[in-house]
């Protein structure tokens, strides 16, 4: 498959899997899960089309159960959503990539998650800045999870590797 058409696949995935199920007629099982068959049919692909899009996903964000009969997005989504992820001890340190201006709210309300279900952080700079760069000159910001750990704030990793928190307090932010 060509670049521009495992692209094109894949917006569709996210905006279904993440977003808008419905305008599928597909609703999202506990987990976020739907099954292949019905979006097979729904998206007019064909299941090979389907696993070379899941398999060669930049950032991984598809994810097929273990039986390989569901699929859901690993994180991102803006439906309400429990993924069912094991609480995980993250890095000591995590980062978020955003811009200037969405800085004053951050630092006066902390992050939170917005449209989505989880606040997104990266484990590494060069992700933060990626995830940043989506928006203009991205601001990396640095988060003391082993901190916010500490006072019994839940972390948790998706399968594609991005850390997931509710929210991050102010006092536990500061400039990279
Ligand atoms: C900002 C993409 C004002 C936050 C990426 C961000 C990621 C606040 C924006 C994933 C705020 C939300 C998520 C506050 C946070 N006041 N602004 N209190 N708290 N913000 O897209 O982290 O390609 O929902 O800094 O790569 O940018 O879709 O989150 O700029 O992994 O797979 O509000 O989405 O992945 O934006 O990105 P988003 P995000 P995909």
């Amino acid at each position: 498959m060509n670049e521009k058409h495992l692209i094109r696949i894949s917006k569709r995935l996210s905006r279904h899997l993440r977003h808008d199920p419905a305008a599928l007629g597909l609703t999202l099982a506990p987990g976020g899960w739907v099954p292949v068959d019905a979006l097979l049919r729904a998206l007019s692909i064909s299941r090979e089309e389907l696993e070379e899009v899941v398999e060669k996903n930049n950032k991984r964000r598809f994810a097929f159960d273990e039986t390989g009969t569901r699929i859901r997005a690993s994180q991102g989504h803006s439906v309400p959503i429990d993924l069912d992820l094991p609480d995980a001890t993250p890095p000591d340190v995590l980062y978020h990539g955003t811009v200037a201006k969405f800085l004053d709210a951050i630092f006066r309300e902390g992050l939170r998650p917005m449209n989505r279900h989880a606040v997104h952080l990266s484990a590494t700079v060069d992700t933060a800045r990626t995830v940043g760069a989506r928006r203009g000159n991205p601001v990396i910001l640095r988060i003391d999870a082993a901190a916010m750990a500490a006072a019994g704030d839940a972390f948790q990793v998706s399968a594609n590797g991005v850390w997931l928190t509710a929210s991050v307090p102010p006092a536990y932010l500061t400039y990279l």
